[in-house]
């Protein structure tokens, strides 16, 4: 398959480097070029909960996010552990989003530290596509103290691939003609969205790297994944081409949990709720939303669901409101006697917060 030789676009994707940590180590020169985990308190080893985020320091002794922060404190005993300040992150991101938003012709912020911009316009090769992302680095420094990774690319899931391959303060650019070249090497499981279960798969038919996924025909991937196999074999190709747009504040936010065996014991029920009501609570402080609406769900055995909601008289980004809302619509079901199988919890009626800068040290 041919890559089209007319001028496709010039797409960045730009992941800030170890995001949390790295605005901690920006506001406390203690926390400088130190193994420095953002997560639970180790409590010796003793501690629950897991690791947010961690330096690239502490990432060579093993520390990755997601992990127990038990296992963290065995792996760096000597590291700096430090609890995440979600509202301080989700300041910085607003900040480092618009200084990227005006460097771009069409943005589109994907997470808290990461985007895509659509530069087709403002430069007319890929030289100029480098020298943008040089200066675009240079004021990130600068003005904020942070480092970030940007890969260059035709389309959208090979920046964002690009950008991976070197981090931190990586510049990667794959030019036009040269995507599935650049692919070819790498596992599948680089490609976003291509979990454990996919790789697995893909393994069990010999198919490791993105190079052997090329030779498989489309009509097998789609046999294999259905819409996802349209998805992979475009990705692979080098020619999936989704536009970069901007995307509205999202309409709501939720987590849930379902019990690996239907739940009767309303002590771990109420613990789940809790840790879901925390869970969710971060991502309003680092969404930088506020919200008006709480809702609880809950599905008993055999997927008897109800969800329950309240309007609160005013926004907030209070979790005591939140545990107070999602108590109250919970208190119902308490006497059910039926197991439960999941619990959710989700807020809505979102509004973005604006202002309050965040004080600049160094
Ligand atoms: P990432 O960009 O995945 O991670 P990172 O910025 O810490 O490190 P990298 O240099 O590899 O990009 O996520 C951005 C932030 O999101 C991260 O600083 C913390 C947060 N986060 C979580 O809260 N939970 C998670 O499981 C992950 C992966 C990230
Ligand atoms: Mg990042």
């Amino acid at each position: 398959m041919k890559e089209e030789s007319q001028r496709e676009r010039i797409i960045f994707h730009v992941d800030m480097d170890s995001f949390y940590a790295s605005v901690e180590a920006r506001e406390s020169p203690s926390y400088r070029n130190v193994p420095l985990i953002i997560g639970a308190d180790p409590r010796e080893g003793q501690g629950r909960g897991v690791v947010v985020t961690c330096s690239y320091e502490a990432r060579k002794f093993g520390v990755r996010s997601g992990q127990p922060i038990s296992r963290a404190y065995r792996l760096c005993p000597d590291g700096v552990y430090v609890r995440p300040k979600f509202e301080l992150y989700g300041r910085v991101s607003d900040e480092v989003m618009n200084t990227l938003r005006s460097y771009a012709g069409t943005f589109e912020q994907v997470s808290i530290d990461e985007a895509f911009m659509d530069v087709t316009d403002l430069v007319s090769d890929y030289e100029g596509a480098s020298k943008l992302a040089e200066g675009l680095k240079r004021e990130l420094r600068e003005k904020f103290g942070l480092t970030c990774s940007i890969g260059i690319a035709p389309n959208k899931s090979c920046a964002k691939i690009a950008c991976e391959t070197q981090k931190p303060d990586g510049l990667t650019v794959v030019e036009q003609g040269k995507v599935r070249e650049f692919l070819a090497p790498l596992p599948v499981r680089a490609i976003p969205g291509v979990g454990k279960k996919t790789a697995g798969f893909l393994k069990s038919r010999a198919i490791e790297t993105i190079g052997e996924l090329q030779k498989v025909p489309g009509k097998q991937l789609v046999k294999y994944f259905g819409k996802g196999g349209v998805w992979l074999w475009g990705v692979a190709q080098g020619l999936e081409k989704t536009e970069v747009r901007e995307r509205d504040t999202p309409k709501s936010l939720s987590v849930e949990h379902t019990f690996e065996m239907d739940e009767e014991d309303w002590r771990i029920i109420l613990e789940t709720v809790q840790q879901l009501v925390d869970e969710l609570h971060e991502r309003v402080l680092s969404t930088r939303l506020a919200l008006r609406k709480v809702s609880f769900k809950i599905r008993f055995e055999a997927f008897q669901t109800f969800t329950r909601e309240k309007t609160l008289g005013d926004f907030t980004t209070e979790k005591e409101l939140i545990r107070e809302a999602v108590s109250s619509l919970l208190e119902e079901f308490r006497s059910d006697r039926r197991k439960v199988r999941l619990v959710g919890v989700r807020v809505a009626d979102l509004k973005k917060i604006e202002g309050k800068q965040t004080t600049l040290s160094s």
